[in-house]
């Protein structure tokens, strides 16, 4: 005879996630004009147009193109002819916004638990599960709000094998795609909010999607002496998922989180860290095609040997390109970051390279921000 007998749990045996995710599956961005956009992100960003939805294939009130660099995935989307809430949805985000982010969209095992999980844990409803469904097969769907109007689509895919979703068609490159990608990952979509309100969106992810936080954190330090923001950063148990929250902190000048807040009309995605593996030949050719990053001084290249030791770019190609390093007791990071890409000064990129260090480039604050506050006196926002 058999029997099983049950004890108080194995302190030993690894916890079930409460809260499993995939990964990140795509940024949604709303644009004035997706078509354009879609070109953008196809010549300076190196991506492949791989689905589209739009009039010609049923869709008469929105156009959405589906760009990809490796597991990353844009999706842009713009309003052609508003006739339901979704719509009129996106038409006011982007009248409010500008050309922004309005889903950071995540990809889970089981949509309807994950659902369920954050909305019994505290998470705004804003989509219950639904089903969509083509010849390629079903993905369930279900979305909560996060800051702004910012929103988190869970995406179940498992059941599909078509281009995106279904209702999308698979779509050729818009131009031919770099014989090797401008980057293949998205490595971390950082929010700014509002001031004083960044602890209470951290206990959001703590609760809702059961994230813990990661040790790099930006505190009053580093925010009186020179940032002008305090930051912490989230992330899932597989740290597939990065979420830095930032708020803007009281200093000598005006934050430039608080910049971005009066430009975007609240709060919302400041920038999308992607991984390359070549952040040489990556920034060479973005600049080639007309993306503007941030200056860095001579004088940051002339003390790096000291404190940042050698890294795989000579310090020259560093300096030419104006990339920056940091390390920390992990390894070290290459990272670069574009200027906003739209007229207002929101969104903008990150282009990072990692070797060991899980960071965010924190002993590069300094550099960083004298950098943004140039431009932000060269806008008359300082
Ligand atoms: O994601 C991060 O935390 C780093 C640092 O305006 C950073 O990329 C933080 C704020 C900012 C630019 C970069
Ligand atoms: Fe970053």
């Amino acid at each position: 005879m058999t029997q099983t007998t049950h004890h108080a749990p194995d302190p030993t045996a690894r916890q079930a996630d409460p809260f499993p995710v995939k990964g990140m599956d795509a940024v949604v961005f709303a644009v004035g004009n997706a078509k354009q956009a879609a070109h953008y992100y196809s010549t300076a960003f190196g991506m492949k147009l791989v689905a589209y939805s739009g009039p010609e294939n049923g869709s008469r009130e929105t156009a959405s193109y589906v760009l990809e660099s490796g597991s990353a995935r844009f999706v842009l989307t713009s309003v052609i002819k508003q006739s339901t809430e979704q719509g009129a949805f996106l038409a006011e985000h982007v009248a409010a916004h500008g050309d922004g982010v309005v889903d950071l969209a995540l990809e889970v095992p089981d949509a309807r638990a994950a659902f369920a999980y954050a909305v019994e844990h505290g998470a705004h409803p804003l989509t219950e599960p639904y089903e969509l469904k083509d010849e390629h097969g079903t993905v369930v769907l279900a979305a909560i709000a996060t800051y702004g109007e910012t929103r988190h689509t869970f995406v179940e895919r498992t059941g599909y094998d078509g281009p995106y979703l279904p209702g999308f068609v698979a779509a050729d490159p818009i131009v031919e795609p770099p014989a090797q990608r401008f980057f293949q990952a998205i490595d971390h979509c950082v929010g700014n909010v509002e001031l004083g309100r960044m602890n209470e969106w951290v206990a959001f992810y703590n609760k809702v999607m059961g994230f813990t936080n990661m040790k790099e954190f930006v505190g009053d330090d580093i925010a009186t002496e020179y940032s002008a923001l305090m930051s912490k950063v989230v992330a899932d148990g597989t740290l597939k998922v990065k979420f830095p929250i930032n708020e803007p902190a009281v200093a000598k000048k005006k934050s430039q989180i608080d910049e971005y807040l009066e430009f975007y009309g609240g709060a919302g995605v400041q920038h999308i860290a992607l991984n390359t593996n070549d952040i040489v030949q990556t920034v060479r050719r973005m600049r080639a095609a007309g993306v503007r990053f941030l200056d860095t001084p001579d004088s940051y290249y002339d003390t790096l040997g000291e404190w940042a030791g050698e890294t795989r770019v000579p310090v020259d190609t560093l300096r030419e390109l104006k990339i920056l390093v940091d390390r920390d007791e992990d390894g070290y990071l290459l990272q670069i970051f574009t200027k906003p890409v739209q007229d207002r000064p929101t969104v903008f990129f990150e282009i990072i390279e990692r070797h060991g260090s899980m960071g965010f480039g924190k002993g590069n604050f300094k550099a960083l921000f004298e950098a943004i506050e140039r431009e932000q006196e060269r806008r008359g926002n300082l």
